[in-house]
């Protein structure tokens, strides 16, 4: 999703007017309607600043250049000086007698900062400029020979055919991951600059530094949520270390004792994926029953010649079964779905609404492969979500929190199941033994069980980094420290002093707050069940599939449509009848994998 990178990013929670434990502030001095009348100016005043740096964002996502660059930090900067002007005046309506509605706008207003910028004008224009600055030089990033050619420079979707590409030798995918990283060295500066600019603007704004910002936007106390954020990860860690002492266990059978040693950590490079944040690529090298029926979909989009269209629309057909409407004629006319050629663009998957009034598009680079037909359902998860509340007032035009917003095509993708892939003809063949059910999760583990440490881990740096907690020289080693306790991984040989790996990887430069993604592992499995139930399903949970259920997407759409206007806890009890994440889904749909992960492991230690 694209508005919450810069703008949105913390609308997506929000405190509830009067958090448990606190005392009813004393009685403001303003009126209702004059609540009621702030409110709606700034709700329009919002849609302004909103839709014109979203358009300067579109334009710069979709084409980088020096001149879209300086447009986009303009209009990011006025929208700062927006929020600094109106942000400091929410606080003149604590205790005001208002409706609920009114109130939560006025709560959400004072977290809407996802960049807070210092009031001075000059530094917030820097801020702006820097901030921009740090996403080009991602979307532009690019390894290049010293003396070289043009056409010899590698970019990041030719360094990560390599590293995904398990058949190559670890020598050559060592130095696809080593040549990417060194796009994020002349990073450095620029984000200490853009943490110490960032602190500034937050603390103006009440809040010790920016992760402390980040964390109350989900209508609890900071502290309570990052003690939710421990609780969930304790809840499905087991499953990780299982799949980590497994997966490096066949490693080291496949490279040797000096590759991948058969305790410690897993070395970053072999696990095809460049940030080691999913590991799907190892599947085919790793399925448990190779007699039972192939689940590679990407040989069949492949062979039936898939285009970008055709993917996004075989996406689209999913939410459309369930009652969901078609997207809009222009998100076909918007969208960007294939890499252009002549100009630099950049290409990780991203969701706009821009103008908050349903002009709905993806801004993709599409292949056809598995992994993109996932990421499409992803993206049009959020399309969803900004269709079915974008009648609401812009304040509340944002997931229940930033979780919901990521986990809702996620959702839907565990109902694409192997069945569902051979109706649409993208499988051969489905089966459903229990070899079969086994072969399917370890698919589906390596994709998302492999991710939930990542997930955890990115924001950890960031709250950390932002807390002062580590300072610029050992930005680097924090990175590493975190990487290995949650991960298991290493890096493949010892970092550079200069190196800045956390600039490598997209939501760093591009100040996408990332626990989102964590909590949208956990939530998915939560929806997902909740679907399931209002379609009927009975038997173990990872045997559903709600496709065409129009009981499963009236729930998801009721869900939807209250975007932020409520506490996140309302909005789960609405889709799954409980209002605590919880990670117990995800436990009980892994069962099978579980059960057979520990028996393969009976004998090997676990753990780095
Ligand atoms: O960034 C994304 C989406 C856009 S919101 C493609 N994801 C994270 C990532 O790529 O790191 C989805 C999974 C995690
Ligand atoms: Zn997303």
């Amino acid at each position: 999703m694209r508005r919450s990178v810069l703008l949105l990013s913390l609308l997506a929670c929000g405190g509830t007017p009067n958090p448990a434990g606190k005392d009813m502030p004393e009685a403001s001095a303003k009126t209702t309607e004059e609540a009621d009348a702030f409110v709606k100016e700034v709700d329009a005043g919002l849609r302004k600043v909103w839709t014109d740096a979203e358009s300067a964002q579109w334009t710069l996502a979709t084409d980088i250049t020096d001149d879209h660059e300086k447009a986009a930090a303009k209009a990011d900067e006025a929208t700062m000086a927006y929020m600094s002007e109106v942000i400091p005046q929410a606080t003149d309506y604590d205790g005001v007698d208002a409706s609920p509605e009114t109130l939560r706008q006025i709560e959400l207003l004072k977290r809407a900062a996802g960049l807070p910028a210092p009031s001075d004008p000059e530094k917030r224009a820097r801020l702006a400029e820097v901030s921009n600055q740090l996403a080009s030089m991602y979307g532009k990033g690019k390894w290049c020979p010293e003396g070289g050619t043009p056409d010899q420079c590698q970019d990041l979707a030719a360094l990560e055919a390599i590293i995904g590409d398990v058949s190559l030798p670890p020598e050559k995918r060592q130095q696809a991951w080593e040549r990417w990283r060194t796009v994020s060295v002349p990073m450095k500066p620029l984000y200490e600059e853009f943490v110490s600019l960032g602190n500034e603007g937050a603390s103006e704004l009440g809040f010790a530094d920016m992760g402390l910002l980040w964390r109350s936007g989900y209508d609890m106390e900071p502290d309570a949520f990052a003690a939710e954020v421990d609780r969930l990860y304790a809840q499905v860690s087991p499953l990780y270390e299982q799949l980590h002492c497994h997966v490096r266990a066949e490693l080291n059978e496949k490279y040797g004792e000096s590759v991948v040693p058969a305790k410690g950590p897993i070395p970053a490079h072999l696990l095809g994926n460049m940030w080691a944040q999913d590991w799907d690529q190892l599947y085919p090298g790793l399925t448990p029953f190779p007699n039972e029926p192939s689940l590679d979909v990407t040989a069949q989009l492949e062979k039936q010649g898939y285009d970008s269209v055709k993917m996004a629309k075989t996406a689209e057909s999913f939410f459309v079964s369930m009652g969901l409407d078609p997207l809009p004629q222009t998100f076909w006319e918007r969208s960007m779905l294939d890499r252009p050629e002549g100009r630099e663009v950049e290409c990780h998957a991203s969701a706009w609404d821009i103008g908050m009034q349903d002009d709905l598009r993806i801004k993709m680079c599409i292949q056809p492969t598995q992994e993109d037909l996932y990421t499409l359902h992803h993206e049009l998860g959020h399309n969803y979500y900004f269709h079915y509340y974008h009648t609401l007032p812009v304040l509340f035009q944002s997931g229940a929190n930033d979780g919901f917003h990521e986990a809702i095509g996620d959702a839907v993708m565990l109902s694409v199941t192997p069945t569902y892939l051979k109706s649409i003809g993208l499988l051969e063949e489905a089966s459903t033994t229990d070899e079969a059910v086994v072969n399917q999760q370890l698919q589906n583990a390596l994709g998302a069980i492999a991710f939930l440490p990542f997930g955890r881990m990115i924001d950890q740096w960031r709250w950390d980094v932002f807390a002062g907690d580590v300072q610029p020289d050992a930005y680097n080693a924090h990175w590493w420290k975190l990487r290995q306790q949650f991960q298991g991984i290493a890096p493949p040989a010892g970092r550079p002093a200069d190196a800045f790996d956390p600039g490598a990887k997209y939501h760093i430069p591009g100040n996408t707050p990332y626990m989102r993604y964590f909590l949208a592992q956990i939530l998915q499995y939560q929806l997902y069940r909740g679907m399931c139930e209002a379609a009927g399903h009975q038997g173990p949970l990872h045997t559903c599939s709600f496709y065409g259920s129009k009981e499963a997407g009236e729930r998801l759409k009721n869900m939807l449509a209250m975007g932020a206007s409520r506490p996140w806890p309302e909005a789960l009890e609405a889709a799954t009848g409980t209002r605590q994440m919880d990670g117990q889904a995800l436990i009980e749909y892994y069962q099978p994998l579980m059960k057979w992960l520990e028996e393969q492991n009976a004998d090997r230690e676990c753990g780095w």
